[in-house]
């Protein structure tokens, strides 16, 4: 079943080309892969050769679907997968050799702290839930000039709206990628685009990664977009279909050399399914406690170095 990523971490391990990269840790990486995953019997490609913690993608998930971009909500449920950012920042900024743990025991105790230091920018939660949306000022002699909607464009409510009306629409898209606000961003969404497909009362996902950690990111990211296949299908009262994947620059990085070759060491087994608790009364109600995963067993975790 995951046999298609780890022939993909292996072709990108051998055959990727050197470089260097943005954190001048060093890839080797392929450009334009893809995979395709049958969600349609239940499963959940949450990788079996090595453990892998779901309940921090669901929690990351919602954090997206809740428009998050300060990383207090993920650190109060323990999720310290965005703290690296941040983190990097107030040292830059301080000088102060702050300890990871100790800069996430402030951000959880102090809220103005975290409002001043755990913010990432208008990333992904941002751009999903409140795109930035400017309309005229209806003020008497102000014509011609523009507010800030406040709430901007809920790009996931007028998905599942577009889903459930017009199921055949070519435009079920969804974009992190802003290009106007980029630059804020502590880094640009890496899963960039989803496009949904509905056929046969099945529904399909397509997600295209521009720049794809196969060793660390990638198995993340197929769990958080397999995630939203299923709930988008369950609220438009729908079955799973197919979740496509389409990585620009995939690579891996020079330091996971000893990650590589212990996973393809191990031999897969079966994935795991997914159920829901019950049907929320939106796209938005999903607690953490909805999510049932169930028949998951693992090798052991397998640490490696992010690269920020
Ligand atoms: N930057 C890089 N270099 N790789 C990425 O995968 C990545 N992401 C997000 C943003 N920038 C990225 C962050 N996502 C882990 C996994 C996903 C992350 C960040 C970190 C990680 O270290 N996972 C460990 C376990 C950590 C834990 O459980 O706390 C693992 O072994 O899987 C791509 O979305």
């Amino acid at each position: 079943p995951e046999q298609g990523y780890l022939d993909l971490l292996d072709r990108v391990w051998r055959e990727g080309t050197p470089r260097v990269d943005r954190t001048g840790v060093g890839t080797r990486a392929l450009f334009g892969q893809s995979l395709r995953i049958d969600l349609s019997d239940g499963t959940l490609p949450l990788l079996t050769t090595k453990r892998v913690s779901w309940k921090t993608i669901v929690r990351e998930l919602l954090w997206f679907l809740d428009g998050g971009t300060n990383i207090r909500p993920l650190l109060q449920n323990k999720v310290t997968i965005w703290t690296d950012w941040p983190l990097a920042k107030y040292r830059n900024a301080t000088g102060e050799a702050i300890s990871q743990e100790d800069f996430e025991a402030r951000i959880v105790a102090d809220e103005a702290f975290a409002e001043r230091w755990g913010d990432l920018g208008p990333v992904y939660g941002a751009q999903w839930r409140h795109w930035p949306l400017f309309v005229p000022t209806d003020v008497e002699g102000e014509e011609g000039l523009y507010r800030r909607d406040p709430k901007g464009i809920d790009q996931i409510a007028r998905l599942v709206h577009d889903i459930k009306h017009n199921p055949t629409s070519r435009r079920l898209i969804f974009t992190g990628w802003n290009v106007a606000e980029l630059d804020g961003m502590a880094l640009p969404p890496c899963h960039t685009t989803y496009q949904y497909f509905v056929a046969d009362g099945k529904l399909s996902g397509l997600l295209h990664q521009r720049s794809c950690d196969v060793g660390l990111g990638v198995p993340y990211n197929l769990v958080t977009a397999s995630l939203l296949i299923r709930m988008l299908a369950q609220q438009c009262d729908l079955e799973p279909g197919e979740f496509v994947w389409f990585g620009g620059d995939v690579h891996v990085y020079q330091n996971h050399g000893d990650l590589v070759r212990e996973q393809l060491s191990r031999t897969p087994k079966p994935w795991p399914t997914l159920r829901f608790a019950r049907k929320p009364a939106s796209i938005l109600d999903y607690r953490f406690e909805d999510f049932i995963v169930e028949g998951y067993e693992a090798h052991p975790a397998i640490s490696a170095p992010i690269a920020v």
